[in-house]
């Protein structure tokens, strides 16, 4: 909303012809946007006929326009993943696919569970796929907003689609932002990673649990995935580890860490990984949550959705769903929240007055601001794991 209101006190000082240039109607939109269409390769027929019923979508400008003030706790997104009903799904979809899942999971070595659970996050077992036109949403996002240029690669892409004879029109059904079928695809994902299992022709990501199987595997295959990795799994950290330690960025051997004092709750590492895989520890909620030890898997699961939330989601899924459900040795920080786009900001800034250096104040919870939070912590006596909470920064304005 409150870009709306500057946007429209800025149309107030700006000429007529300069708010007319930073936003051309829809029409006009579509015309120039052909030019691209067709320099990419798309037929000007093909783009006349399907672009001609295509409709900006209100409900997509008014997302544009709002950036998420407030942030979901990591824990209760995992908790709501995790549903019973859910994991439920997950049990039923498992059994009842069993024969087609094992040979896909024999094809492509990604294990059935994995895709299952997959399965349930992007579109609870093909129950919630999404009902806008793809193509209109993604004009819509091409058209104006934050998400242009992602708008328009992808519109480019559901057309190739269509040209292709991949899908039908009718079938380019998906979510707002252009995530189609049980898989949630995104057009150039579908272009580069779909696959026609059953040989029909067609991949069919709506309807075709094969077709739908098949591209979720193949995806994760080419992500780097491997049958013989598990994701991950819980670690427990010795006294006196060092938090920076505790990065994606930082792969170590296994044995480097079980060297370190990093051991399972109840046993060894090397009980479930080879000592020889490059691994990483990661600390989701700081040194007050759980540690984890993940694989090159847990990485082709991001490649799916980029965030850490989303790859433990479908981890714990595929656990439960392979009947390895281990309850947390170490529980979330529940007593603690992510901050605000503001609080963010305030912790930069408070940093930032007492010579820590965390870079530019953005609001952006980079490597920068890390780094000079954990020289902080470590400044305070605090454990250095750089993870900015709503606890960290009332200490840190208390000091
Ligand atoms: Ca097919």
């Amino acid at each position: 909303m409150r870009t709306r209101l500057l946007a429209a006190a800025m149309a107030l000082t700006a000429t007529p012809l300069a708010a007319q240039e930073a936003e051309p109607d829809f029409g006009t939109f579509r015309e120039q946007f052909r030019i691209d269409a067709v320099a990419a390769g798309i037929s000007p027929n093909l783009y006349d006929e399907q672009m001609a019923t295509v409709k900006p979508l209100p409900v997509i400008l008014k997302r544009n326009d709002n950036q998420p003030e407030f942030v979901r706790p990591l824990w209760d997104y995992v908790d709501g993943a995790l549903s019973e009903a859910r994991i439920r799904g997950g049990l039923e979809g498992y059994a009842s696919e069993a024969d087609l899942l094992n040979t896909i999971e024999a094809e492509y070595g990604v294990d059935a569970e994995t895709l299952v659970a997959i399965w349930g996050m992007e579109s609870s077992f093909g129950r919630i796929m999404g009902d806008e036109d793809v193509l209109s949403a993604l004009s819509t996002l091409a058209y104006q907003g934050r998400r242009q240029s992602f708008g328009r690669t992808q519109l480019i892409a559901a057309l190739r689609i269509l040209q292709n004879g991949d899908a039908r029109r009718e079938q380019l059904q998906g979510s707002w932002a252009g995530a189609m079928g049980q898989t949630q695809f995104i057009p150039t994902t579908y272009l580069a990673h779909a696959v026609d299992h059953d040989g029909d022709g067609k991949k069919d990501l709506w309807s075709d649990r094969g077709d739908v199987f098949a591209s979720t595997a193949n995806y994760l295959s080419r992500s780097g995935y491997r049958a013989d990795l598990p994701w991950g799994f819980e670690v427990v950290l010795p006294e006196g580890f060092d938090f920076a330690q505790a990065d994606r960025s930082v792969g170590r051997s296994v044995a480097h860490w079980q060297s370190a004092g990093v051991t399972r709750p109840g046993g060894a590492l090397s009980d479930r990984i080879d000592l020889n895989e490059t691994v990483s520890i990661i600390l989701p909620a700081g040194a007050n949550g759980p540690a984890f030890l993940v694989t090159d898997n847990f990485r082709a699961i991001l490649r799916y959705n980029n965030a850490t939330a989303y790859a433990l989601a479908v981890g714990f899924l595929s656990d439960a769903v392979a009947g390895r459900s281990q309850p947390l040795a170490n529980d979330w920080p529940r007593d603690d929240r992510p901050l605000t786009l503001a609080e963010r900001k305030a912790l930069q800034e408070t940093l930032s007055g007492l010579g820590y250096e965390p870079g530019p104040v953005d609001g952006i919870i980079g490597a920068g601001t890390r780094k000079a939070l954990r020289s902080w912590q470590r400044d305070n006596g605090l454990p250095a794991d750089g993870y900015a909470s709503a606890l960290i920064l009332s200490r840190l304005m208390g000091a």
